[in-house]
């Protein structure tokens, strides 16, 4: 009898949806939130034939190495600059994640950081929390509308299209900047309109951040490009953290220089730079854009159905629904 193939799930996800694997595969289950180094994940990688694998695990050419057997790597999640992709490809892995599922809540999640920090709403209920509030007071805490404003995204994908379609509802002019830029008929649908790097900066009244992470937009957001934005402005970012140069952000929100900020996503995530732990005008949040219970399922049925599919089982044997694809990868390694 011929062996069943293993695989490895690095880290607890909805045991319901997991148990489909055990239809097909013998599984080693992570039973705690755990962090895992790399030579915990080559260790893990180097018995089993595929992985499910999140944002936390980076698989590199060191992870798999050792791994003879490994034929996929499914991650849950649409970013997957975790993935050394072409050190994947190279060895003939199949690499997945999990696009579109979550396209429409991280856009809602992004609205609501944007709003969140426009209005100073997290700073103002700490402010009650702390027993400060000492009466209404007619120009306490006062904010910046959304309405009728100038909203920029940097990073026109799914996601970045999404916040734009939520934005004619509240009457915003939509710029964008995207490495390239979109088919007229999709600007259309999304009201929004084309414009280079530094107009987007100079321009806008709220930035959203949602382009892919790769070492070529490392830090994209430093000094020089916050030092463009209007001091009344706010940056947004559901990225990932290494786009932002945090201590120059942390400068501009301490100097005047940008009026207030939100972020879900960290360069040394968990860790939070103290210096923008200890300001008022930011909001933070533990990587949740994603994270709504109906979305986190879907992430992972479809990481699932990827993975069952790419080691030859189940009705998609062979094609797995969201592979990451090579003409995409060979442009920018990760995407959002
Ligand atoms: C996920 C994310 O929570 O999908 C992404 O790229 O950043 C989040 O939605 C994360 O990737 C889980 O692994």
């Amino acid at each position: 009898m011929s062996e069943r193939p293993k695989v490895w799930v690095s880290q607890p996800l909805f045991d319901d949806i997991v148990a489909r694997l055990h239809d097909h595969f013998d599984v080693v289950q992570v039973p705690e939130v755990s962090e895992h180094g790399p030579a915990a994940i080559a260790t893990a990688l180097r018995e089993v034939d595929g992985a499910l694998v999140t944002l936390n695990e980076r698989v590199g050419a060191a992870e798999i190495a050792a791994a003879a057997k490994l034929r996929a790597v499914c991650n849950v999640g649409v970013g997957y600059n975790n993935l050394d992709v072409p050190a994947l490809r190279a060895r003939g892995i199949v690499a997945t994640n999990t696009p579109d599922v979550l396209t429409d809540t991280t856009a809602d999640f992004g609205f609501a950081l944007m709003m969140a920090a426009a209005r100073r709403v997290t700073e103002a209920e700490r402010h009650l929390r702390a027993g400060q509030w000492q009466g209404w007071n007619f120009k306490g805490l006062l904010g910046a509308d959304l309405h009728g404003s100038t909203l920029g995204i940097l990073g026109m994908g799914r996601i970045g299209q999404g916040i734009a379609r939520r934005a004619s509802g509240f009457d915003m002019r939509v710029l964008y900047h995207n490495r390239s830029r979109l088919p007229a008929d999709i600007e259309r649908a999304c009201k929004a309109e084309y414009v280079d790097f530094d107009t987007l900066f100079a321009q806008v009244d709220h930035l959203v951040l949602v382009l892919p992470y790769s070492a070529a937009n490392h830090h994209i957001v430093d000094a020089a490009a916050l030092a463009k934005m209007r001091p009344t402005a706010t940056l947004t970012n559901i990225a990932r953290g290494g786009i932002v140069d945090e201590a120059a952000l942390a400068d501009a929100l301490a100097n005047g220089r940008l009026a207030s900020a939100a972020l879900d996503v960290f360069e040394g995530e968990p860790a939070v730079d103290p210096r923008l732990l200890a300001l008022d005008n930011i909001v933070l949040t533990p990587h949740i854009a994603s994270g709504s219970l109906a979305t986190r399922r879907a992430m992972v049925e479809l990481a699932v159905d990827n993975l069952i599919a790419a080691l030859g089982a189940g009705p998609d044997a062979g094609n797995p629904p969201t592979p990451i694809s090579t003409a995409k990868d060979a442009k920018r390694p990760g995407t959002a």
